[in-house]
């Protein structure tokens, strides 16, 4: 910059004969220097007359003087390289004349003119086929990345009739909710009368068999208070009947009856008990036989297994008492069909609900100008590098094989001029002695998609280039067609 700005000031200057030697400047300083007499440098601290351009004597400190020899090269001056027909570039004037050639056109080695060739247009050639071939391969992502949009264009639709077949489905399931509670609100009531009716036939039917019906009120108000004072279980009912002089020959009769299947159970039991005891037994010494070096007959046509004890007698006192537990939970059956078809209605109305959420969700996300990231909702791109698969996700997270390299973060998904520059993935699985995972994807307009040149500069730290129609510009015809997201 200095020696431009320096060169640039010998314009003030009067008139006067130009310098022999203009290489290294650009044409306009030419122009300039060919009607200047003097040249200022250093900031206008110097004076020279104009012949010290390029006459190989570093004269000013910024270097300016010497643009076009090697004199100043330590001031950090440039060569200007006209290179017609391609790109001018500046190099350090420390490549002047020094053998090589640095500018296309050849003009840094003017004292060996013959030593270089101009391969300006050599480059241009190259340059040109390589900018159609990036402005073809640029057409085609775009078209790509219209179809994206068309895409988009059609899921968003889709999404939309979605949405409206759903509002219709809740308010059909919320009305089919509120009917089928109706029903079974009534259900339910006739449900509890019917308990009610079925509870009071089997307290009646319990009583009777205690003989409850037939006590005098003193009896009644005796049994009450034993009751209350040392009822453990069902048997001190029987018991405190019992005390009170009255009771029911039929429940005596059970009772008797359950006194003798009780013993008759016992003494099965212990007769069991005595078989097993001894197949146990058997068994034992079967295989501690087994294990000695001494032959002996095993007897393997005998049973070894245990046999099983026989179910306990239920006690007529218990067993009195449970139905009028089952009769006060009876279920009416249309009590319970209405409970279902309530239960089942709002299970369908929930489902809806749900799927309307997340439709919602779906559609409030930004998917750019175009929406044509909605295409893209649910893909992935897939790559293998070295030993591991990579994956990312456009709408979710990244990984390395199973490991987490991070979620993507939503201001990368923002098109940038309605194009994806970069997505980038944080919060990954935190690396040993290291940072969380990431993942920074550089994105390149192309027609197809491709996960390349994936990289972990450093520890945890992985970087890639996706190519991809995403990368693309919209064309400028592209409408929005965003009314309502
Ligand atoms: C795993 C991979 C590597 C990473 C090391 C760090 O082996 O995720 O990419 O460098 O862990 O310990």
């Amino acid at each position: 910059m200095l020696h431009r700005a320096a060169v640039v000031a010998v314009i003030a200057l009067s008139a006067c004969a130009a310098p022999t030697n203009l290489h290294g400047l650009t044409p306009e300083t030419q122009a300039k220097v060919a009607t200047a007499s003097s040249l200022s440098c250093d900031n206008g601290q110097k004076s020279l007359p104009i012949s010290s351009i390029n006459d190989d004597y570093c004269d000013c400190i910024d270097g300016s003087d010497e643009p076009g020899t090697s004199a100043c090269s330590h001031t950090g001056v440039l060569f200007h390289c006209l290179n017609e027909g391609y790109f001018s570039s500046d190099i350090p004037t420390s490549r002047v004349n020094d053998g090589i050639c640095d500018c296309c056109d050849g003009s840094d080695e003017y004292l060996h003119p013959s030593s270089c060739s101009n391969t300006c247009g050599v480059l241009k050639a190259a340059h040109d086929e390589k900018m159609a071939a990036k402005s073809a391969t640029e057409a085609a992502g775009r078209a790509a990345r219209q179809q994206l949009v068309v895409k988009a264009k059609q899921a968003k639709e889709e999404a939309f009739r979605k949405r409206t077949d759903l509002e219709s489905t809740k308010r059909d399931l919320e009305a089919a909710v509120a009917s089928a509670n109706e029903l079974k609100s009534a259900e339910e009531a006739l449900e509890v009368q019917d308990r009610r009716a079925a509870s009071q036939r089997s307290r009646q039917a319990v009583a009777d068999s205690l003989g409850l019906s037939s006590m005098s009120a003193d009896q009644l108000a005796s049994v009450i208070i034993d009751l209350s004072l040392k009822v453990y279980s069902k048997d001190d009912v029987l018991a405190a009947l019992r005390a009170t002089g009255v009771t029911s020959s039929r429940l005596e009769a059970l009772e008797a009856q359950y006194v003798a299947d009780d013993e008759a159970h016992r003494a099965e039991v212990s007769r069991i008990t005595a078989v097993n005891d001894e197949r146990r037994k058997l068994k034992e010494a079967a295989t501690a036989d087994a294990d000695s070096t001494d032959a002996v007959i095993v007897d393997t046509t005998t049973d070894t297994d245990p046999l099983p004890l026989p179910p306990a007698p239920a006690r007529p006192i218990v067993t009195l008492f449970e139905t009028i537990s089952k009769d006060e939970a009876s279920e009416r059956p249309e009590a319970k069909a209405a409970r279902d078809a309530a239960a089942d209605a709002q299970r369908k109305l929930d489902q809806a609900m749900s799927e309307l959420s997340t439709l919602q969700t779906t559609l409030e996300k930004p998917y750019g100008p175009d929406d044509v990231l909605l295409a893209v909702k649910d893909s992935c791109v897939e790559a293998t590098s070295g030993q591991y698969a990579y994956k990312l996700c456009f709408f979710g997270g990244a990984h390395q094989d199973t490991v987490s390299l991070g979620y993507v973060a939503k201001r990368t998904m923002q098109p940038v001029d309605a194009a994806l520059r970069e997505l980038k993935f944080t919060g990954g699985t935190k690396c040993w002695n290291g940072p969380e995972r990431s993942f920074t994807v550089a994105l390149e307009c192309h027609e197809t998609e491709e996960l390349y040149s994936i990289e972990e500069p450093s520890t945890c730290v992985y970087t890639a280039k996706l190519r991809t129609p995403l990368a693309c510009a919209a064309p400028p015809t592209a409408s929005a067609g965003h009314d309502e997201l």
